[in-house]
């Protein structure tokens, strides 16, 4: 019994792990920009698999403001918590209060149901960059990372990449430090994120969401980051819509 239990979770977490080698979509970050793209994308057939630094998905979605946890977002994205079958409330106007715990355990349920691979305790420390393109990801233990370890990584190739990883912008950060190359911003750049500045910031968040370097897609605050737009605090639609917008434009691209 001892045996079967340790030998089960190798046996199947070894399937699982080389059937993710090689993936239509690879996503970094596991917030609710990710989420909901890997959600998409797997309900639309593609192979995805989404890469998580921390114990738990989700990112900046549980903690709600300042821990209260309960989040806002806009009726404009209020078809994809139906999609999701996420519960909401009516606030005033436009604006629809969740509980965060509710919203942010919803979205991971469905993108794995939806067929998504997430990795946990995953860290993205680099990107695969053939024919200049980014071509995958080079990935490690988080444990590693935090240790400092002198371990090397694993490779996982995509035909794309997704960028999800918010405020920092990792991989585009990642990508240009380490290449002689330009990104597809004003500067060519990545530009940096402002401060707070809820509007502009909802709506820049869906304009910047792009492929901003062939093969890799910025979406959710990451894509303000890199296009040097604001922050908005806990709204979380232009999230949500960031995500959708992504997969959509992954879906043409893939298609073509
Ligand atoms: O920050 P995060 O929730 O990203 P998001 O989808 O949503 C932003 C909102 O939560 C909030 C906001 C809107 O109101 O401003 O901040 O843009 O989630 C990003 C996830 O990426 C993981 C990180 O642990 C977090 O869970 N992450 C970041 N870098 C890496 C990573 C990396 N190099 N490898 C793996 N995971």
């Amino acid at each position: 019994m001892e045996q079967i239990v340790s030998m089960g979770i190798i046996d199947s977490y070894f399937k699982k792990l080389k059937e993710s080698l090689n993936v239509d979509v690879a996503i970094v970050g596991g917030g609710p920009s990710g989420l909901v793209a890997a959600y998409y994308l797997a309900k639309m057939g593609k192979k995805v698999s989404l890469y998580e630094r921390k114990l738990a998905p989700g990112g900046g979605m549980w903690g709600g403001a300042m821990m209260f946890n309960e989040i806002m977002v806009q009726r404009d994205a209020i078809h994809i918590l139906d999609e999701l079958k996420v519960d909401y409330k009516p606030y005033v106007d436009n604006y629809y209060t969740i509980d965060s715990v509710h919203a942010t355990s919803s979205l991971i349920y469905q993108a794995t149901k939806a067929g998504a691979k997430i990795f946990n305790c995953t860290s993205v420390e680099d990107v695969v960059f053939l024919n200049n393109k980014v071509s995958g990801l080079v990935i490690n233990w988080t444990p590693v990372e935090l240790q400092k370890m002198h371990v090397d990584p694993l490779v996982v190739m995509a035909k794309s990449v997704i960028d999800a990883t918010g405020h920092d912008c990792e991989v585009a950060r990642t990508l240009e430090r380490k290449n002689n190359i330009r990104l597809l911003t004003e500067t060519g750049s990545v530009m940096g994120e402002r401060s707070l500045s809820v509007d502009e910031a909802e709506r820049t968040t869906i304009e910047n969401t792009k492929e901003i370097f062939p093969g890799l897609y910025v979406a959710g605050m990451a894509s303000n980051g890199v296009s040097g737009s604001y922050r908005m605090g806990p709204i979380f639609g232009g999230m949500l819509l960031s995500g959708e917008k992504v997969a959509k434009l992954i879906d043409i691209s893939l298609s073509v």
